[in-house]
């Protein structure tokens, strides 16, 4: 008996072990920038053609009710990273130029719990969470930043770029930086003769239509300054090859480990300026022509999966980090053009908006010969891949850490019967005071500022005066229109405790 246990815990160690390797699939998440609901052709888009993005949901699970946290890019990416929702953090709306580090060195995330169960990681594509302490040291070292907190590897766009500076951050530091020609940033014109979007705007090669009127670099004006680092400057219709290129390489690199990607695109926030090979591509103007971009960088990571033989043993999940937007700041005919395309599919809102067009967002997984193609109505969100991709991975959440991550594994595996969330808290920028609750069919909506913004950014009209609290039945009305509340005034106080308890919680 006394051998026997030894040998016995050995094989079941060893059979776990062998359990744990199949069932550790690398994990890529794409996140889409500004991508809504009905921008893909596999969700009914048809100005515009996605063979890749559609593939992957045929051959995968396609989420009618897949959310994203939050209506703005930054509040998204910090729950998404790390699986605790962004307004329970101070200065976790949109980043500026210099914004520092937003996620404290040591923080729980995706990144280093996968990390601690032997993954590869990195992130490569648009960053937007800060860099730095207390404020960035662009011809330094650039950190605390992505290295802190789990990546092994990044290649960056350090904040989204319509803000300056256009450069790449390699792991710590400017890539291609003449310590010659430094590079600064900074809030105030450098000089008087500055050029900007103002006083040289009869040269863009795309003209503004609000703010992003400063500095000019290829043609374009940001929001910000900065003058320097002249060598290690990208022209904006080369970012998407750039990554593309940049992932395929570390892809390549580490295969024989699992690893975790997150590829993060830029595409289609503004300003939109894809590849010339692009530019034309579409009826609905650089807007679409982005999502054509986009779809290609999917395809190009598809193939390199392939190419490795590691589809089988990939999981891919596709989403975006807010809804649409046709005007955000840049005359690039994405009104004009849009014809008869709903970015936002059947909803009403957008970006910045807490109704369903500004969280409900594309969501696919895929794993090839595990995950069976399937459409689901499962309610998840970007907010439970940490709890997920931990639970996949027999990882213990560590105390006080992805507060509001959920397993919805099941869900994402495309389980029969998985339903995913029963409710879910939807933020926008983080300072309004307006959320939004989807718990089970039904919606409730919490203006508290009147979400003025949006006549330029929606697609749909809203009426002129919202009440603070509106209640929907998203079955009979995806868009929010009939507010139900006086025929259900239980659901709606049920529904008014229920955001105030997750709003405390
Ligand atoms: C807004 C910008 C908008 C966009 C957004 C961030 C103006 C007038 N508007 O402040 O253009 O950059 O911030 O977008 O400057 S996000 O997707 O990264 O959250
Ligand atoms: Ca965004």
């Amino acid at each position: 008996m006394f051998k026997l246990r030894p040998l016995l815990l050995g094989l079941w160690v060893s059979l776990s072990a062998f359990a744990t390797a199949a069932d550790q699939p690398n994990i890529i998440v794409i996140m889409a920038d500004d991508l809504g609901y009905g921008d893909l052709g596999c969700y009914g888009a048809t100005a515009v053609k996605t063979p890749h993005i559609d593939q992957l949901a045929a051959e995968g699970v396609r989420f009618t009710s897949g959310y994203c946290s939050a209506s703005t890019c930054t509040p998204t990416r910090f729950s998404f990273l790390t699986g605790t929702f962004a307004f329970r953090h101070k200065g976790t709306g949109i980043a500026p130029p210099s914004a520092p580090a937003i996620i404290t060195p040591g923080t729980a995330t995706v990144a280093s719990l996968l990390k601690q169960k032997g993954y590869k990681t990195a992130v490569i594509g648009k960053w937007h969470l800060g860099l730095g302490d207390p404020e960035p040291d662009w011809n330094g070292e650039l950190k605390p930043g992505p290295l802190e907190i789990g990546f092994d590897h990044c290649l960056l766009l350090p904040t989204t770029n319509d803000r300056v500076p256009q450069v790449y951050v390699q792991d710590h530091r400017v890539l291609n930086l003449d310590p010659k020609d430094p590079l600064w940033v900074g809030t105030k014109m450098p000089s008087p003769d500055h050029p900007t979007g103002i006083s040289h705007r009869d040269t863009l090669k795309m003209d503004w239509s609000h703010g992003h009127n400063q500095t000019i670099h290829n043609g374009i004006s940001r929001i910000g300054f900065y003058t320097g680092g002249e060598s290690a400057r990208f022209r904006d219709e080369d970012l998407a090859d750039r990554w593309v290129k940049e992932s395929n390489a570390w892809i390549e690199q580490n295969q024989a480990d699992p690893f975790f990607l997150f590829f993060a695109s830029h595409d289609i926030h503004v300003p939109r300026i894809p590849h010339e090979r692009f530019q034309g591509n579409t009826s609905l103007g650089l807007r679409g022509d982005s999502i054509v971009q986009l779809d290609w960088c999917v395809g190009e990571l598809m193939k390199t999966l392939d190419r490795l033989n590691l589809s089988e043993k990939t999981l891919i999940v596709f989403c975006s980090d807010n809804g649409p937007v046709l005007d955000d700041g840049y005359k690039d005919g994405a009104v004009e053009k849009i014809g008869t395309h709903q970015a936002a599919g059947p909803f009403s809102g957008g970006k910045y908006s807490v109704l369903e067009g500004g969280t409900r967002t594309p969501f696919i997984t895929r794993w090839k010969g595990r995950i069976q193609p399937a459409v689901s109505d499962a309610m998840v969100c970007t907010v439970d891949l940490a709890a997920s991709f931990a639970a996949l991975n027999g990882v213990t959440l560590p105390e006080e850490a992805c507060l509001d991550s959920q397993n919805v594994l099941p869900a994402l595996l495309g389980e029969s019967g998985a339903k995913g969330r029963a409710d879910l808290l939807q933020q926008d920028n983080g300072t309004s005071g307006n959320f939004g609750l989807r718990m089970g069919e039904w919606k409730l909506v919490r203006l508290k500022k009147p979400a003025k913004s949006q006549a330029k950014v929606t697609l749909r009209a809203r009426p002129e005066k919202e009440p603070v609290h509106s209640l929907y039945y998203l079955p009979d009305d995806p868009a929010e229109m009939k507010d139900v509340s006086a025929a259900h005034p239980e659901q709606m106080q049920q529904m008014i405790q229920r955001m105030d308890a997750l709003l405390t919680a």
